[in-house]
């Protein structure tokens, strides 16, 4: 009996692949599309249906050599789900040119992704569930490239005195880790009941921006907006034109100043969660490392989905890039002011062998960071 032929898709939302020969249902060889005007890529997210269930099924990205983070895909595997809402790691090999995995599929349908995508869809379920549930204020709303939504969203009252916590996510557009994080602070801060919680907001407001960069993840991008603009290289010269979603937030930043910040970001190669500062700023203070360690410190004490020994190399004093967002805020509102990381692999101090990292300990850990917030912002500043 002949078989039908697999039908590959991605165009839908954050959607990336290329087909380059599906004639063959044992092994399908496929391609990941770069971004819009960059060479950048790495981000893959396609569904698969005309599976047959119970026989093994191989594929191969045979572009993956060639990707941003080439050395990435050593030690990484791929995600895979039947419903596209629960997601298992598939074992995966990098032979230098191809990223390869198979599946012998319980089902004749399903998607493989680069890490657990965060929809647009979900977004719009997010911010309201922020407003309607969790008592948080739309305060503006900028505009990405292609005119989708930049929210900021502010829990707390603005009043005079209190310290200004910022939080944003997703720069990169293929860090969907980024947005899990900002579902998980939304999540507690709908908890009644939470001492911890009213501790931090009597004495801080958040402002939120749970995704800054929406016309890049839905055209399944790795690092890019619609202008092929790196957005977390734009701190110093963003423009309306080429990269309107910082414009926004810098002009609001203005407004509204800061006493904190916090830039959220998914790294392809280290299989540890991890933040990166702005050491390397002219104007780095010895308050601001006081306060790196503080927060790290805290947060290792607490949760084993973070740690300060693996990351990346220290800046050397002076050399920091101004361009990205945690060196250019540091140094304008001269407060603590952190990258943080997580993998697209997993976190090599507490493995989970079926999900790897995942949406779920993007959004714990960040329940965990505000516990480390409200114990250390009475220091702040
Ligand atoms: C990183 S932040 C880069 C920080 N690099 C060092 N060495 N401190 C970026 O923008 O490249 C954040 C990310 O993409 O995850
Ligand atoms: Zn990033």
């Amino acid at each position: 009996m002949t078989q039908t032929p697999l039908k590959i898709s991605a165009d839908f939302d954050s959607g990336n692949i290329v087909v380059i020969d599906a004639s063959n249902p044992s092994l399908t060889t496929l391609a990941i599309r770069p971004d819009t005007q960059s060479p950048h890529f790495q981000w893959f997210h396609f569904k698969v249906e005309n599976l047959q269930v119970g026989q093994n099924h191989a594929f191969s990205l045979n572009n993956a050599g060639q990707s941003s983070y080439n050395r990435a895909w050593t030690g990484y595997n791929a995600v895979a789900s039947y419903d596209h809402q629960n997601w298992f790691r598939v074992p995966s090999s990098f032979d230098g040119t191809a990223l390869n995995f198979s599946l012998t599929p319980t089902e004749s349908q399903v998607y493989f992704a680069y890490f657990e995508p965060y929809s647009r869809a979900r977004h719009d379920w997010l911010i309201e569930q922020a407003i309607n549930q969790a008592d948080i204020d739309l305060i503006a709303t900028g505009e990405s490239v292609e005119g989708r939504e930049i929210q900021l969203l502010r829990k707390g009252d603005g009043a005079e005195g209190k310290r200004k916590i910022w939080i944003i996510a997703q720069q990169h557009p293929g860090e969907h880790m980024a947005e899990w994080f900002m579902e998980g602070l939304i999540e507690r801060l709908q908890e009644k009941n939470d001492p911890v919680m009213d501790s931090l907001l009597a004495a801080a407001d958040l402002y939120l921006v749970p995704h800054m960069n929406p016309d890049g993840s839905f055209h399944g991008h790795l690092r890019t907006n619609a202008k092929g603009k790196d957005l977390n290289r734009a701190w110093q010269d963003s423009t309306e034109e080429l990269s309107p979603e910082v414009f926004f937030v810098q002009q609001q930043m203005e407004k509204y100043g800061v006493d904190m910040f916090l830039d959220v970001h998914g790294d392809e190669e280290i299989p540890y969660v991890f933040t990166a500062a702005c050491e390397g700023n002219p104007g780095y203070t010895p308050k601001q490392q006081e306060l790196e360690a503080h927060f790290r410190s805290h947060l290792s004490s607490i949760t084993r989905d973070f740690q300060s020994k693996y990351g990346y190399m220290r800046a050397q004093p002076g050399q920091a890039n101004m361009n990205l967002a945690c060196n250019s805020v540091g140094e304008r509102y001269k407060c603590l002011s952190l990258t943080l990381e997580m993998p697209f692999k997993d976190n090599d101090d507490a493995p989970n062998e079926l999900t790897g990292w995942s949406g779920q300990r993007s959004k714990q850990l960040a329940k965990d960071v505000l516990t480390t917030l409200s114990e250390m912002v009475s220091v702040l500043r």
